[in-house]
């Protein structure tokens, strides 16, 4: 298992509809995700959070997007900072902050695998698929674009020029339920494995995970897992701007983290979205602390059988 771990915030809420995103970095602090990972045994670095200048308005032929000058400019400190992050830690975890910081976060660890000679996988835990491109997003959120940036989709001249783009067929989607009609055609049309939660429903998270996870271990992939809040069922994890009825249950997020241990193949984290302005008492905060312990080992019983890795 890798051993060494670095907090990042990235207090950025320029990419959602509403504010309060930019105090998630503080609220998983208090909720004690770092003591909680140095009980499991990591060495964690706290690397501070990431700050951005003041911007100038950049406008755009959509005239629905906003905020985005500040949140491509923080695209890029993230690009930098993130990719710093994955070069003093095993497991590099950003703390969001919207979700638009993968726009940041995803590139930068597409160059590290790219320099350890390796592909990058992506599981995308979310209800949403962010894959809007600056032109087809209809609410101008852009917390709803960072999937269509980092696989290197047209129409995102306003971002920065990206590097090392992900290659579709080595993301997948699971909870997605809030599909946008221009996501719907581009999942199609560029070969994104998405598991629904109806499909969810169906077969539970285990098989479509493990037959993920088996294809990232073929390759000898290093995989980033991005993890948005609005994935869990809204009564769970009330502290989110979008919130959509029918997602993961507790049980179902944790088994997911659980096994994610288990194989070993994780290594860098997003957590996003999490909005304390939203929260009840600190839970949504906890609740993802403690899903994170899941990833990080720890387990409420040793596995008296082994799992497939
Ligand atoms: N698809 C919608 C939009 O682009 C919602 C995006 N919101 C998210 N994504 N929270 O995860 O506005
Ligand atoms: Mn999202
Ligand atoms: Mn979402
Ligand atoms: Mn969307």
């Amino acid at each position: 298992m890798a051993d060494t771990c670095a907090l990042l915030g990235a207090p950025i809420e320029t990419g959602a509809s509403q504010r309060g995103c930019l105090m998630g970095p503080a609220s998983l602090r208090t909720a004690g995700l770092d003591e909680e990972l140095a009980s499991l045994g990591w060495e964690v670095t706290d690397l501070g959070d990431v700050t951005i200048p003041p911007q100038a308005p950049m406008p755009h032929a959509n005239p629905a997007l906003h905020h985005l000058a500040e949140t491509s400019a923080w695209i890029a400190a993230l690009g930098a900072r993130a990719h710093e992050a994955g070069q003093v830690a095993d497991l590099p975890i950003f703390m969001g902050g919207d979700h638009s910081l993968s726009a940041g976060t995803v590139p930068a660890m597409a160059r590290r695998a790219q320099e350890a000679g390796k592909p990058l996988f992506v599981l995308w835990l979310d209800a949403h698929p962010d894959l809007h491109t600056l032109h087809t997003s209809q609410s101008g959120n852009l917390h709803g674009t960072p999937v269509a940036y980092f696989t290197g989709q047209e129409g995102f001249d306003a971002y920065p020029p990206l590097v090392v783009p992900v290659d579709p067929r080595n993301v997948c989607m699971m909870g997605i339920r809030s599909v946008d009609a221009a996501e719907r055609t581009r999942i199609r049309d560029i070969g994104i494995e998405v598991h629904d939660m109806r499909s969810i429903d169906e077969t539970g998270v285990l098989a479509p995970l493990r037959a993920f996870l088996a294809r990232v271990k073929a390759a000898g992939g290093m995989l980033h897992l991005s993890f948005d809040v609005d994935f869990l069922e809204p009564g769970i994890a009330p502290a989110v701007g979008t919130t959509v009825p029918g997602g993961a249950t507790f049980r179902e997020a944790h088994l997911i983290m659980e096994e994610l241990c288990d194989s070993d193949l994780v290594t860098s984290l997003d957590l996003v979205e999490l909005n304390p302005f939203l929260d009840e008492r600190g839970k949504t905060a906890k609740l993802l602390c403690d899903l994170t312990a899941s990833l990080f080992g720890r387990r409420v019983m040793d596995r008296m059988t082994s799992s497939s890795f």
